[in-house]
């Protein structure tokens, strides 16, 4: 019989589909890997500007969905992506000593697609303090990354080494930091540093394509890769692979916003 691999994501709901736990679900689905769900916050779009409103849920309620999965289940691999609040991340990383989790993947949400600002600062202070040495694998985007490693800006590929390099030095063992739009003019760069070695992807970008969601997807994608047993660096292969193909059938979900179509890996 097939062995049954099991994840966990300590996630928000983004109702529009395209992020959060159901870009994470959608994920483990697809990568062949039993998805479960410790929901942290709802997230709605208002109608009329897409605004982007968070709905949290309460700290006790959260605490006893890890717990479901922490005691009364177990987890091959985890990952985090929306906290919201210092005392939540504080939280998640006593439930990851606690339940002892293994390939813990932190995906430190602080900023939402086209906002630079970090949305919650206590959250992300709290981040930075007690979840980044927890992470096996950690997958800020460039704003994150430069928060973290407490650097003016990461704009170019050397800054993004830099960042992983202080990052490591924080005591997350793996460090992933994908470039975005901004870095490398046509091209997507990808970074892996696993504490020794750095690992660079350089690929020409997609065109006419959506990536929202691509965060949490590709940060999805790891973790199950780290569920069924692969390496970081086999993880990250099989990551950069799905995202591809599930931005390449990406499609317009309204006058805002797009979404990756995660069944076109298939
Ligand atoms: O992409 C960041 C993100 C994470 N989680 C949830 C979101 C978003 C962005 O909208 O809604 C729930």
């Amino acid at each position: 019989m097939a062995e049954n691999y099991k994840a966990l994501t300590i996630a928000g709901s983004d109702t529009s589909g395209g992020a959060g736990m159901e870009a994470d679900l959608k994920t483990f689905e697809e990568m062949g890997v039993y998805g479960m769900v410790a929901l942290t916050v709802i997230v709605a779009q208002n109608p009329k500007d897409w605004a982007h409103d968070i709905f949290p849920i309460d700290l006790a309620t959260i605490k006893r969905q890890i717990a479901t999965v922490g005691k009364g289940i177990g987890a091959d691999a985890m990952k985090t992506g929306m906290l919201g609040s210092a005392q939540l991340v504080e939280a998640v990383e006593e439930a990851i000593k606690k339940y002892n989790f293994k390939n813990v993947v932190i995906d430190p949400v602080m900023v939402c697609k086209g906002i630079d600002d970090i949305m919650v600062p206590e959250a992300a202070a709290a981040i930075k303090a007690k979840l980044v040495q927890c992470a096996d694998v950690i997958t800020p985007n460039t704003v994150e990354a430069a928060y973290i490693a407490d650097m003016e800006k990461v704009e170019t590929v050397e800054d993004i080494k830099m960042a992983c390099v202080k990052i490591n030095k924080l005591g997350a063992k793996n460090i992933i930091i994908k470039s975005g739009s901004r870095v490398d003019g046509d091209y997507m760069v990808d970074v892996l540093f696993d504490g020794k070695e750095f690992t660079i992807d350089r690929k020409l970008k997609q065109k006419d394509v959506f990536n929202n969601g691509a965060g949490c997807t590709f940060s999805a994608a790891i973790t199950a890769g780290l569920a069924k047993g692969l390496s970081v660096h086999d993880a990250f292969s099989a990551a950069q692979k799905f995202i591809d193909k599930a931005v390449a059938h990406s499609f317009r979900i309204n006058k805002y916003a797009g979404a990756l179509a995660h069944w076109q890996t298939r």
